[in-house]
């Protein structure tokens, strides 16, 4: 590493401000979001104001945008009405996970509103902007311009007939509208033309030389996932990008002549962190200035790969731009994705874990779920989320590492000593050797958490028990204690100081387990720095009633999940069905020459030794006839047929079919899912007559 940039992160910085990506608000947050933004926003900054730091912790919702629109209408609504529902329902969701943010806000805010807008004109004042007319593609049946989402047409490269303007989401090729074969409105249907429209852009290359300075050489210890992107953006050559939009939904842009457009939603989210810092701050009575313009504060943005652009060089040329003092990030550690049981997690096909149904499902366990999406994160690749891996970290680790751990060191302290945890004393070399290893965790783990290594640092923790656990099971102090009682002494007084340094130590990531480890053991928990000590725990100082910190995950809870999802797969599969293509047209001869005609059953059984065989007996008007026809899965009971009326074909060859002549076919609609109904007429009619 650079010895500059070295120093730079030892630079001592006085506050910092933490930001986290603004989930658009037209459906819930699953734990796709969680794993790649929230649990390692949330686990740095409790691990910060343990540090004693002064923090600030902002997020919101990001209620503008073409995401927010296109599902309004889906489902028709307005705009406000979805934006109302999810911001709702996500900063609960949030609230009951434990997420630490100083403001949950929304950028429909007021505040928002006006920050952005003054934001907009200032860079429009001072000749920021370049102003440019280009064709766009317009809807003449409704009269608007259209955005990249709202044109569908043909892939070029794959043929798939229903792509967006912006995406192939049958092949996954990125798109332009331009690119489309035949591209047509998704809201009216009609072909579209092409109009001239005024747009603003940023001109991002003359921000070039700064932002390879600032990132490429002032920045390499960032993550490599991130570093890279960056880098090959700029080797790609920087252009100027669109900062409004023809739409109706949004901050409207204020300039003179700008009726009917709106800032690009990744121009006013970001400035969401500024109005969210500032809503708070004048609850506070702070200055919200401190937090964004001063050298000392130190930001650092948490977000998803695919917001890596918007953060590393949009937002900061915005800012840059602007001046006034704005700092930029010091770090924008972004996660790569989490699959869920090996394919994408995606709202549209509902294949994910949805924060809301989960704490609903599994009360008090948001610290499983926090446990997993960190021990598993997609730090530095794609990872996967699956039900299994989610019971076995908590049956492995949480519970059987951590949990028993601490429940048998508590237990054995009410039995053998009334819950009055011994002197530390008599050690032998062994002991200073836990002791010495016990010790380094808080900085071990510290310094992980401060470089964004959460899955190490979590795995650091699971060590730290685990010492605990070889340190019993080397003493163990239930057998000792009959033959020994004062060595048990100093065994059960230093495994308390192991388990009260998880009690501190466990708090960035598993903050619920933790306050209750700390209670239980009456440990005042005031700072990380504080684990740092070797007694934690002093000589007579009673511990609480122990209770169980993890339970045992049971397979039928984990089965119903996996359920859950198989049958979300199957729905999907139901959704995506469409009807077979119509075969060649025949003659009217051709048709005439097959007799189709009604029969009423008489009676109905299944084919012996036939599991798929049905066979009727069928009144024709004439002479009676034997029909088999495969459709015994259907009807478990095929006596429900009996008396009906169905369809069958008179004049198809009679063959044999497990020894019984079939004199004719039946005939049935074949379902969506392949289910085969027999075919009935809609009134009662004289058996034999024809069908035409
Ligand atoms: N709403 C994109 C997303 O949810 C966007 C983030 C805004 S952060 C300023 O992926
Ligand atoms: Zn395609």
């Amino acid at each position: 590493m650079h010895l500059e940039n070295f120093a730079k992160m030892e630079k001592n910085f006085k506050r910092y401000l933490i930001t986290t990506a603004l989930p658009y608000a037209n459906g819930p947050v699953h734990i796709g979001h969680l794993a790649g933004v929230y649990v390692p926003a949330d686990t740095y900054v409790r691990y910060l104001r343990m540090k004693g730091e002064d923090v600030l912790f902002i997020g919101g919702s990001d209620e503008h945008g073409v995401p927010v629109t296109i599902k309004a209408e889906k489902e028709g609504v307005t705009p406000q009405d979805i934006v109302d529902r999810y911001h709702e329902m996500i900063k609960k969701s949030f609230e009951d996970f434990g997420m630490s943010y100083d403001i949950y806000s929304r950028t429909t805010s007021k505040i928002h509103h006006a920050t952005a807008a003054e934001f907009f004109e200032k860079l429009y004042k001072e000749g920021k902007f370049i102003e440019k007319e280009t064709e766009q593609f317009f809807d003449p049946e409704r009269n608007k311009f259209l955005s990249d989402r709202y044109i569908i047409g043909t892939c070029p490269k794959c043929g798939n007939d229903r792509a967006y303007g912006d995406q192939c989401e049958k092949c996954g090729s990125t798109l332009s509208p331009e690119e489309l074969i035949d591209p047509h409105s998704a809201i009216s249907g009609a072909k579209l033309v092409k109009k001239m429209t005024k747009h603003w852009y940023l001109p991002l290359e003359q921000y070039e030389t700064w932002l390879r300075q600032w990132i490429l050489e002032g920045h390499k210890e960032w993550k490599t996932n991130v570093y890279g992107q960056v880098k090959s953006w700029l080797d790609g050559g920087l252009q100027p990008r669109a900062v409004t939009r023809d739409l109706d939904w949004g901050v409207p842009v204020p300039v003179k002549g700008a009726e009917g457009k709106v800032l690009y939603v990744w121009f006013d989210a970001p400035i969401g962190y500024i109005s969210n810092t500032k809503e708070i701050c004048e609850k506070r009575g702070d200055n919200w200035e401190k937090w964004w313009k001063s050298d000392d504060t130190k930001m650092v943005h948490f977000i998803g790969k695919d917001n890596i652009v918007f953060h590393c060089i949009i937002f900061p040329c915005m800012l840059k731009a602007y001046g006034d003092g704005y700092i930029v990030p010091e770090n924008v550690p972004a996660n790569e994705f989490l699959n869920l049981e090996n394919d994408k997690i995606s709202t549209s096909r509902n294949w994910a874990v949805w924060l809301h149904e989960y704490l609903q499902e599994f009360p008090g366990k948001q610290d499983i779920l926090r446990y997993v999406l960190t021990a598993n994160a997609p730090e530095t690749k794609d990872n996967n989320f699956t039900w299994k891996d989610y019971q076995d970290r908590n049956n492995n680790e949480l519970l059987a590492i951590f949990g028993n751990f601490v429940n048998r060191i508590l237990v054995l302290t009410h039995k053998y000593y009334e819950g009055a945890v011994p002197a530390l004393e008599n050690l032998n070399d062994r002991d200073k050797e836990v002791i010495a290893e016990m010790n380094q965790y808080p900085e071990k783990i510290g310094k992980l958490i401060e470089n964004y290594k959460f899955r190490e640092g979590v795995s650091e923790l699971m060590n730290l028990a685990r010492l605990g656990n070889r340190y019993l099971t080397e003493n163990e102090p239930w057998k000792q204690f009959k033959t020994d009682p004062e060595r048990t002494k100093t065994v059960m007084a230093l495994s308390l100081q192991i388990v009260a340094k998880l009690a501190i130590l466990s708090e960035p990531f598993l903050p619920f387990s933790a306050k209750k480890l700390q209670k239980m053991i009456g440990l005042e928990v005031t700072s990380w720095n504080q684990a740092d000590a070797t007694i934690l725990l002093n000589a007579g100082h009673v511990i609480g009633q122990p209770e169980l910190l993890f339970e045992k995950i049971e397979d039928s809870v984990v089965e119903a999940q996996i359920k859950k999802l198989e049958d979300t797969k199957k729905q999907n599969e139901l959704n995506a069905w469409k009807p077979n293509e119509v075969k060649p047209n025949v003659s009217f001869d051709d048709f005439m020459k097959v007799d189709i005609r009604v029969g009423t059953v008489l009676e109905c059984t299944k084919v012996p030794k036939a599991d798929k065989l049905l066979q009727f007996l069928i009144d024709d008007g004439m002479e009676k006839r034997t029909i088999v026809s495969g459709i015994a899965k259907y009807y478990p009971d095929p006596q429900v047929l009996v008396g009906k009326q169905v369809c069958f074909i008179a004049n198809f060859e009679p063959r044999k079919l497990k020894g019984v002549e079939s004199q004719g076919m039946i005939l049935s609609a074949e379902d969506k899912d392949g289910r085969l109904v027999v075919v009935t007429p809609s009134q009662m009619v004289a058996p034999g007559c024809n069908v035409g």
